[in-house]
């Protein structure tokens, strides 16, 4: 073996070695950074508010921003619509999104942000085909892997955002409780003054908004343990319903707000335990528009592959019935067709990936939603 040989061997070995920084090592950078999966970082408030902002200046065509009150700390409690001719009250089917009744249920309203950028980002976007797989719009957001590719809703159809903006107006309220966001509680952050008002301290903070809507509460009195009274009127307790109905900023303001609106059907975001509900809550009885809650919630089912839970079924022979909740008062002040979403198999994930999906699934949902309510008004009279 001459020196040349071992020169020219030195050369390979170097070449080998820089083709192992340059190639290899990256793919162990970003494969490691892959592994550590930093935890999901959820909008804060402040965030929120800013991001809105900003997308309302580029996309004030089809988007406007409105705060619907105050919470007790000052918070503006925002109201994001979606529609074609945005400042007009035009004759299209209404949809309401709402989340963050619960502040700590945070994937309650990550996935209606979400679904807010995806909708205002999608608009002006010819189709694409986004995996660049050389079809468009192959595989659309439905929870199904339309194409076989082992990926699902790769491909999300920008004609139906068009649509869906085009003929709808959609109402949401990502966080009907900022207060309970930033202090990320259960309830409300408003001092109580005893259970009905009348002490002169401060007994405790705090009011379960999805206690507080003004739907028969007299019940209440007829049957406090069935709809367990001495939980609902304790104000320190978690289910605390307030000292009267619509006491609290929030409820009221959403109140107020949809008493202006023609809405066909409202979807409540929540988590956790991946079900739905629809009302009533408070009751075993069916509700008048039973048929159309089941298969409004059925073909939902489809997409996020949520149990569809009645009262029936499962609340109130277990646990008793629940007054004060917004579908109830939705369906039975409004005939607002409403839904409680109950988000994912933890309350808050923190796996970016599992948000994502979850974000990315109810899109989808939404977006059925918004179809289906086009035909709510005639399919009321076929169903009843
Ligand atoms: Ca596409
Ligand atoms: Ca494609
Ligand atoms: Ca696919
Ligand atoms: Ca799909
Ligand atoms: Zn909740």
């Amino acid at each position: 073996m001459n020196k040349n040989f071992f020169i020219k061997k030195g050369t390979i070995y170097l070449i080998f070695c820089l083709f192992l920084l340059t190639a290899v090592f990256p793919i162990l950078v970003v494969s490691q950074s892959n592994q550590t999966n930093d935890p999901y970082h959820y909008f804060t408030y402040q965030e929120m508010t800013d991001l809105f902002h900003d997308l309302k200046e580029n996309y004030s065509d089809i988007m406007s921003l409105t705060s619907i009150g105050t919470t007790y700390e000052g918070r503006d409690i925002w109201m994001v619509k979606l529609s074609d001719n945005v400042d007009e009250n035009e004759d299209e089917s209404g949809v309401l999104l709402m989340g963050a009744h619960h502040g700590n249920e945070k994937p309650s309203f990550e996935t209606l942000i979400f679904f807010i950028q995806h909708m205002v980002e999608s608009y002006g976007k010819e189709n694409t085909d986004d995996d660049e797989d050389g079809f468009v719009n192959e595989d659309p957001i439905d929870g199904f892997d339309n194409d076989g590719d082992g990926l699902i809703d790769e491909d999300p159809s920008e004609d139906r955002v068009r649509e869906a903006i085009n003929n709808t107006q959609i109402f949401l309220i990502p966080m009907v409780s900022p207060d309970g966001v930033e202090a990320s509680t259960r309830k409300n952050c408003a001092p109580n003054y005893g259970p009905f008002g009348f002490s002169k301290e401060i007994t405790s903070y705090g009011v379960n908004l999805n206690r507080n809507y003004g739907y028969k509460w007299y019940l209440y009195y007829i049957f406090p343990r069935s709809y367990h009274l001495a939980f609902n009127i304790l104000d320190s307790s978690p289910n605390y319903r307030g000292e009267k109905p619509f006491s609290e900023n929030e409820s009221l303001a959403v109140k107020n707000f949809v008493e202006t609106q023609d809405i066909a059907i409202s979807l409540s975001y929540h988590s956790y335990s991946e079900v739905m509900f629809y009302p009533w809550t408070h009751t075993s009885k069916l509700a008048l528009h039973e048929d159309l809650f089941i298969s409004i919630g059925e073909n939902m089912s489809k997409i996020n592959k949520y149990h569809l839970i009645t009262g029936r079924q499962y609340i109130i022979p277990r646990y008793g019935g629940t007054l004060g909740t917004s579908e109830n008062w939705l369906y039975g002040e409004r005939g607002i067709l409403s839904y409680t979403m109950e988000l994912c198999s933890t309350r808050v994930p923190t796996d970016p990936e599992i948000v994502y999906k979850v974000c990315l699934t109810h899109v989808g949902v939404n977006l059925y939603v918004c179809e289906r309510s086009r035909t709510i008004e005639s399919e009321r009279s076929f169903y009843q």
